[in-house]
């Protein structure tokens, strides 16, 4: 929880390959790769939900199984190049997301936005820039209170922000026209797994006919999703929940920390390649992930290419 937001999480798992790879003394190359996997099976561990850190160490392993070489010099060098791109192209897509999503923001907009998500607060902060006068509600999000640093941040790009409670957004809903969260993974069908809220915030939005826009980079598309996998949610301590209220021993404590959005209640994703409909979101998949679905199948079903 020291990286925070799903594309922080998927950068730093590609810095933490980069590390890896530059660090490693050894000289035969099938040492070199079962390092780097072994690596990368424990830092996909950390968190399970968010799809962009597997996704990013897809992007650098698949590199990595293409390049032939027994030098290890060399397969080092394809680690290190494609977490550097990786990096960077991440980096370029939440801008670009701020570019195309900003069309979406008119003037005088009341915007509400949940969690911290550097995609959606992208949008917001473009929109801005372009001159339009907008004012922001963003909710605490319990337990962790990451609205906290939404809120800071929107401060401190000079928009006018109103903190409220997470159980305050439906009757808020009336002053919103415009509502933008970030995504962990977006699921083949168009769900959207985000912060714990999300969901609820979007049956209200829908209630009030009030624009539910994702913002959202391609990587935060799930490959797996076609196949069939489910999206496993993180549950995290209890401890979070309670803080210092003494609460009775036997007490039953569950603490979600993301849930899922059905996408009849979104009206659009903003991808850094455009804005689409989610239930585009399989050709998004297919046309950026294929090499990945079939990587997924060939392991699953154990044939040969
Ligand atoms: C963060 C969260 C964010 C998404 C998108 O949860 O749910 O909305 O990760 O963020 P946590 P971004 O704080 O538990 O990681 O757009 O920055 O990738």
């Amino acid at each position: 929880m020291k990286i925070r937001g799903a594309g922080r999480i998927a950068r730093a798992v590609a810095q933490g390959l980069r590390i890896a790879a530059y660090n490693y003394r050894g000289d035969n190359a099938e040492d070199f790769r079962q390092y780097i996997n072994g690596i990368a099976e424990y830092l996909r561990s950390t968190r399970p939900t968010a799809v962009s850190l597997p996704n990013a160490i897809i992007f650098i392993l698949h590199r990595l199984s293409m390049a032939l070489s027994d030098n290890v010099d060399e397969l080092k060098e394809v680690v290190i190049k494609s977490a550097n791109e990786f990096i960077e192209y991440s980096k370029k897509a939440t801008d670009n997301i701020g570019v195309i999503g900003a069309k979406r923001i008119e003037d005088g907009d009341n915007i509400l936005t949940h969690c911290n998500s550097s995609a959606a607060l992208s949008v917001i902060i473009h929109a801005f820039k372009e001159g339009k006068k907008i004012k922001v509600y963003n909710t605490e999000t319990r337990p962790k209170f990451q609205g906290y640093i939404t809120a800071r941040k929107l401060l401190k790009a000079g928009i006018k922000t109103t903190l409220i409670t997470d159980s305050a957004v439906r009757a808020f809903m009336k002053k919103i026209d415009k509502i933008i969260v970030g995504a962990d993974t977006v699921a083949a069908n168009g769900a959207v797994v985000n912060k714990i809220g999300t969901s609820q915030i979007a049956l209200a939005a829908k209630e009030a006919n009030v624009d539910f826009y994702v913002a959202a980079e391609t990587y935060k598309f799930s490959p797996a999703t076609v196949l069939g996998e489910y999206i496993t949610i993180e549950e995290r301590s209890p401890k979070e929940v309670i803080r210092n209220i003494e609460v009775p021993s036997n007490i039953i404590i569950r603490n979600p920390a993301f849930d899922v959005t059905p996408p009849e209640y979104i009206d659009a994703i903003i991808t850094e390649l455009g804005i689409i409909p989610p239930q585009a979101s399989i050709l998004v998949l297919k046309e950026h992930y294929g090499w990945a679905i079939r990587d997924y199948l060939l392991k699953e079903l154990s044939i040969d290419e």
